[in-house]
């Protein structure tokens, strides 16, 4: 049995990996020549803990192709951008992904949708473009949604461990989705129509979007009273049927700070959704004001920023809230030096440790990679111009930093008006 897989992405490559090994014959698409070549001179275009070994377990059943051919299933993996002007999905890729199956979709064929989407477009954009070939959806070919729900540095874990929702158009379709996906996942596979599908995806993320909108609304209130919102975080997660979230310098990625704009873009509702993005989106603005406030007196200030990536521990800066904090520090006159010791590529300079710290008046810690734990503050601090440390993250050390020198501000810890 072959699969095709179009889009060899964060998702669409573990996956068509993940079915390789199963032992599938799996053909992976992409229109980007230089990552199929990559691919099929045996190199990874990203890094994900696992994914090498598992290329390796699956290269015999698998190879990469920028054209679609005849299989058994097609499985789309491509990326749904957020339209930024009009607030809703851009659906460009889905749609030429699915323009690609059409001169060889037959008879029996299953095709899968991945891709995060607004609900319904299975069944307005997917299934009349599928149609153009001339058969009927459900009736000779089978069609469903299945949403990837796996986190970045962790994805293949979670692709084989995490219960699964397969969305069909019929039953069959579902039941035979559900038959191809047993073969790596070992969750459980729960079966329901596609536009619950697509909703239960998008209402997974905006829980968790709202969810940090309160915190970090509360991170500011407590910071009014003079408390400390960490303090009273763990204090209230002491409740059987409370869990809060942790505040931050905002939202990023591509998934929580995009998905709630595609349930709300069609709906008269969704007030309470827009206004949790609008909170987290300016979180950075709340993190710049806290750190001005930090270097009040300093003349012609120069900060560093620890940590572009969106979260901590992967490469991936996609809707940081690093880059709004930096473009809102630079218009303010700060002079900005970025430090990640995992992203490569960014909009601004990635400098070394020593480069970044050297003459700077504060550091800002804006994205929980673990090693920031085990950094030197007593190295650091003879090289810094002023000894300041921001933590939007809360996750240094602070004693250690205070010991060498440090005036040390965490995000909420209720010291805005001392
Ligand atoms: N964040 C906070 N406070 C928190 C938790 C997260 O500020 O308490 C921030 C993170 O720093 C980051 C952003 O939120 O900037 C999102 O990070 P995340 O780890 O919560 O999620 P993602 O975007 O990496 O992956 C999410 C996951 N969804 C859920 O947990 C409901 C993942 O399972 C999905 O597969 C993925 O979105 C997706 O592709 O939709």
């Amino acid at each position: 049995m072959r699969i095709s897989v179009l889009g060899l992405g964060y998702i669409g490559l573990p996956t068509a990996l993940l079915f390789a090994s199963a032992g599938y014959n799996v053909v992976g698409v992409d229109v980007n020549d230089k990552k199929v070549k990559l691919l099929n001179d045996g190199k990874l275009p990203f890094q994900e803990p696992g994914l090498e070994e598992l290329f390796e377990k699956a290269k015999q059943n698998f190879k990469a192709t920028t054209e679609v051919e005849e299989s058994d299933v097609f499985l789309i993996a491509v990326p749904t951008p957020l339209d930024e002007k009009t607030k809703a999905a851009d659906l460009r890729y889905v749609r030429s992904a699915s323009e690609m199956i059409v001169p060889h979709l037959r008879k029996e064929n299953l095709v899968i949708l991945e891709s995060t989407v607004p609900p319904k477009t299975t069944e307005r954009l997917l299934i009349p473009i599928l149609e153009k070939s001339g058969l009927k959806a459900g009736k000779d070919f089978h069609v469903v949604h299945c949403p990837e729900r796996a986190i970045p540095g962790k994805t293949i874990h979670e692709m084989i461990y995490n219960d699964r929702i397969i969305g069909g158009i019929t039953k069959e379709s579902a039941e035979l989705a559900k038959e191809l996906y047993s073969s790596f996942v070992k969750g459980n596979i729960y079966i329901t129509d596609a536009t619950t599908a697509e909703f239960v995806k998008l209402i997974e993320n905006t829980y968790r979007d709202v969810n940090i909108a309160l915190v970090n609304e509360l991170a500011q209130i407590a910071e009014e009273y003079g408390i400390n919102i960490w303090e009273a975080i763990e204090l209230a997660n002491r409740h059987p049927r409370v869990n809060l979230h942790k505040p931050g310098p905002g939202v990023g990625g591509h998934c929580i700070a995009i998905d709630p704009w595609f349930l709300i873009q069609d709906s008269s509702n969704g007030k309470m959704i827009a206004l949790a993005r609008h909170v987290n989106d300016t979180m950075p603005n709340y993190t710049l004001r806290r750190v001005r406030e930090m270097l009040k007196g300093v003349d012609y200030p120069t900060i560093t920023v620890f940590g572009v990536a969106y979260k901590g521990n992967v490469d991936d800066a996609r809707e940081t809230p690093a880059l709004r904090f930096i473009r809102l520090a630079k218009n303010d006159g700060f002079k900005v030096k970025v430090y990640d010791p995992f992203v490569n590529e960014f909009e601004y300079p990635i400098l070394g440790l020593e480069e970044a710290v050297r003459d700077s008046d504060c550091i800002v810690v804006i994205t929980d990679h673990d090693v920031f734990r085990f950094l030197d503050p007593d190295d650091i601090g003879k090289l810094m111009r002023n000894r300041c440390v921001f933590d939007a993250r809360n996750v240094l050390d602070h004693e250690k930093w205070r010991r060498a020198g440090f005036k040390v501000r965490v995000l909420g810890d209720g010291k805005e008006n001392l």
